[in-house]
Formats: C-alpha cells, sequence, structure tokens
C-alpha cells in the first residue's frame, strides 16, 4: 500500500521532508498539505487543505507529518490520535512539559503507539555506528561522552531557554538512546557572554548509572553548523562526525532521509518506530530542568513511571 502523507507545517522542515517524500522514499506520496501562509503551502504543488484539522480528518490522509510551529504541536498530535492516525510529529513534542504528558497519557489511554518524534540523529549514519562500536562492547563501558552543537546563527526570536528546550533537546535524545539510560541530572554552565543571550552554554548531564555527558551548544557560532561527538569508553574511543554544513538540512540529509523511511515503513507495517512519545516527553523534561539550572547549580531529574505502553 501506497501511504498518502498529509504535511501540517511548510516552513523550513515540513518543505524539506515534502521534497524527501516526494523523491527519496518509495512507498510515500504526498497528498495533501496545510500551513497557516497559504502561498507558502501552495508552493510544494499538491493539494492544500486550508485547515490542518481537515487534514488530519481526510479520508485520503493515510499518515500525518507535524512540522508547524512548536505551540501547535500539541493540538495537531492529539488531533491525530483522536483519529487514529499514524503521525510523525517533529521536535518538541509539545512546547511545554505538561503538554507531553497529556499526549503520552491519551496514547496509552488508546492502547497503541501512533506517534514518532523527530529526533533524527537516532537514524543518522555515523551516530548508529557510534551506537553499533558501544552495543559491541569494543569500547568497554562508556565513561564520557563529548558533544559539540553549532548553528551559524538563530532566528531573532531565539531565547535562552530555547538554546536548550529547542537546540540541546537533540543532545538529551542523543545521550538516552545511544546509552538507553535515563538522565538523572543537569547542569549548565555559561562563559561570559557574548550575545543577548546564553550563548554559547555548557551542559553536563549525569545519567543514571554515571557516565557523565557535556554538550557545547552554540547556536550563534558563525562559521557553519558543525555537529559531532566522541565517547570515551574503559578501553577506546570512538566518535561520530559529519560535515560541516550551512544547516541541518545538509548536515542530516541522510537521516532524514532514513527516518522519513522508516516512519514509511512503520505505516505500512503498523508500528511505530524511531523515538516515540515517551521520549519526547522526556527531553522535554529533562531540558526544562536543564532551563532551571542555568545559573543555578545541578538540578535532579524526577520522571514519573514508565506507563507499560512504552516498556
Ligand atoms: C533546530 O530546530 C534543529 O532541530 C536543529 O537540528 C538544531 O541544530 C537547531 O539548533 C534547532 O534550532
Amino acid at each position: 500500500m501506497t501511504v498518502r502523507v498529509g504535511i501540517i507545517g511548510t516552513g523550513v522542515m515540513g518543505a524539506d521532508h515534502a521534497i524527501t517524500l516526494r523523491d527519496l522514499v518509495p512507498g510515500a506520496t504526498v497528498e495533501a498539505v496545510s500551513d497557516v501562509d497559504p502561498s507558502r503551502a501552495a508552493s510544494v504543488g499538491v493539494r492544500v487543505v486550508t485547515d490542518p484539522l481537515a487534514l488530519i480528518e481526510d479520508s485520503d490522509i493515510d499518515a500525518v507529518l507535524i512540522a508547524s510551529s512548536d505551540a501547535t504541536h500539541e493540538q495537531f498530535v492529539l488531533a491525530c490520535l483522536a483519529a487514529g492516525k499514524p503521525a510523525l510529529c517533529e521536535k518538541p513534542l509539545a512546547a511545554e512539559v505538561a503538554g507531553c504528558q497529556r499526549i503520552v497519557a491519551a496514547e496509552a489511554d488508546l492502547g497503541r503507539r501512533l506517534l514518532s518524534v523527530g529526533f533524527m540523529r537516532r537514524y543518522d549514519p555515523g551516530y548508529v555506528a557510534l551506537k553499533h562500536t558501544l552495543d559491541a562492547g569494543d569500547l568497554g563501558a562508556p565513561l564520557l561522552l563529548h558533544c559539540v552543537h553549532r548553528n551559524v546563527s538563530a532566528p531573532d526570536w531565539f531565547t535562552s531557554d530555547m538554546v536548550i528546550t529547542n537546540s540541546a533537546s537533540h543532545e538529551i535524545d542523543t545521550t538516552r538512546w545511544l546509552f538507553g539510560d535515563e538522565i538523572a541530572a543537569v547542569t549548565v554552565h555559561e562563559p561570559r557572554r557574548s550575545a543577548a543571550l546564553a550563548d554559547p552554554v555548557l551542559l553536563v548531564f549525569e545519567t543514571v548509572p554515571g557516565v557523565l555527558v557535556d554538550a557545547e551548544v552554540f547556536v550563534n557560532a558563525r562559521y557553519g553548523y558543525d555537529v559531532r561527538c566522541e565517547l570515551v569508553g574503559e578501553r577506546g574511543l570512538a566518535s561520530a562526525s559529519g560535515p560541516v554544513t550551512a544547516d541541518w538540512r545538509d548536515r542530516f540529509a541522510e537521516a532524514y532521509r532514513l527516518e522519513l523511511t522508516d516512519w514509511v515503513d512503520g505505516v505500512q507495517a503498523g508500528e511505530a518506530r524511531g523515538a516515540s512519545a515517551w521520549d519526547g516527553y522526556v527531553a522535554s523534561a529533562v531540558a526544562r530542568a536543564g532551563v532551571a539550572a542555568l545559573g543555578a547549580g545541578r538540578i535532579a531529574v524526577e520522571l514519573p513511571a514508565k506507563p507499560a505502553l512504552y516498556k
């Protein structure tokens, strides 16, 4: 069966995903799109549905890709659950931790997973190879992970909180995915301020078994988009790196292709793949602890019990 995808939000990521789905993902078509800006929606070149909730309900749409502004995610994700439609939501799952909790509760009540969250680094060949090396035991037990996450420049609406909630959320998810462990505490350091916002920041995550992860997140690094990490184990080192590019679309093009392919294959198989709503919730909860830690020392992360659906 061909998966007929509806895309909500045709800005930078939605438009990029539309091209990837159309040109590079077997078994998928972009059936319709919706955007607050009708001309931006029309530029994708497929049917435009003005009301995003009508797109979710549309009987010609099998699965929904949500790439609209962060504040709208919760409403659309909940509507997909109510309609029984699989959905891939760009991170964050919801703008606030409470919204993520409502989504997790709604999916747990439904009793089946329909949601995936767009943490694309889980599909990046370099990060996947690093995880294989670690899981194969070649490095011994992990001790430290050093991460670098630099953007050329942040949009003018970016805030200090967003450096953590929007950007560092990738390092939070990478840490949990790579080690399969939760983050127990967060500390955030800030050097001498060179900009109006807290940028760069240096985050330190402590995982439950005691691996230390440091992450430099610098959203106005100017020279390029540069994302990489190095893992230090008891018996060796391994790293994941990639080219320095203009932005994340080039650096992670292959990761996006693999993510969308796996999502579509999962829809065909009746399975939700990739990061779950629970992963989206935890990323937001840890990011919120990071925001609290900015200038306030070490903050412990308290998580509720994981619902059975996600075990
Ligand atoms: C953006 O939303 C992304 O997801 C990028 O991967 C990240 O590098 C950037 O900092 C975020 O703002």
